[in-house]
């Protein structure tokens, strides 16, 4: 398998941390999205829609982080991603959806180059419409585990899931963006738990190959 992927990018770290839980080498293709090599023709003819992940299995390119995690849970071996129950399974994927629909589409690069050029704001006006995405997301991700009750050392029960893929990359831009995540306790055990698990250690963006 090939991952195309950026160091800091927090979709390809949902994937890295995905296949190394699941025990899946992969080869690291590097695209930098500062020098906006995502946007160049080689990496379009790869994933037209000129996003990272992707990533190349068996001669079949898959994109969207969460599509590629799900199919790998699906086809290659290794302890699972998703719990058996249907419910349980739209209890890990709301999850998810809520960091990947509701947090990061408003905070991605080009949001933030788009409402900056835009709206002519200047770093800390983009910083605090980072800040704002992130407290109503955390937000979301705290009173949804104190709802559904379905969370234990992980989001879901002492089982690491999709949610937690997503769940340890996004504190990990919160905490980048310097954002205050005192208020979010249970979302913040769960990372620190994580963090205590070798695939997210070698997953994290200070420990890519194309990290700067
Ligand atoms: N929903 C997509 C999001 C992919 C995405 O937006 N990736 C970011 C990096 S985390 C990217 O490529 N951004 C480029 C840009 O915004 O120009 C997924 O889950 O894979």
């Amino acid at each position: 398998m090939r991952l195309y992927t950026f160091f800091r990018s927090s979709a390809s770290f949902r994937v890295r941390i995905a296949l190394n839980y699941k025990g899946l080498r992969y080869e690291h293709a590097g695209v930098s999205l500062p020098k906006g090599e995502h946007l160049e023709a080689g990496y379009k003819s790869v994933n037209a829609q000129g996003l990272v992940p992707a990533l190349e299995d068996g001669g079949r390119l898959l994109t969207q982080s969460l599509a590629i995690i799900e199919y790998l849970d699906e086809v290659h071996p290794g302890p699972k991603l998703l719990p058996a129950a249907p419910l349980d399974r739209a209890y890990v994927r709301a999850f998810s959806q809520i960091i990947a629909c509701e947090i990061h589409p408003l905070n991605n690069l080009r949001t933030r180059k788009y409402i900056a050029k835009t709206y002519k704001l200047d770093e800390e006006g983009v910083n605090a419409w980072y800040r704002h995405w992130i407290a109503e997301g955390f937000g979301m991700m705290e009173a949804f585990l104190a709802q559904e009750r379905k969370h234990g050392k992980y989001c879901f029960r002492d089982q690491v899931t999709m949610a937690d893929c997503c769940l340890v990359p996004q504190v990990f831009n919160a905490i980048l963006y310097k954002c205050d995540v005192k208020p979010y306790p249970t979302v913040m055990r769960i990372h620190e738990a994580c963090m205590k698990l070798d695939a997210f250690v070698a997953a994290q963006p200070s420990k890519q190959p194309d990290a700067a």
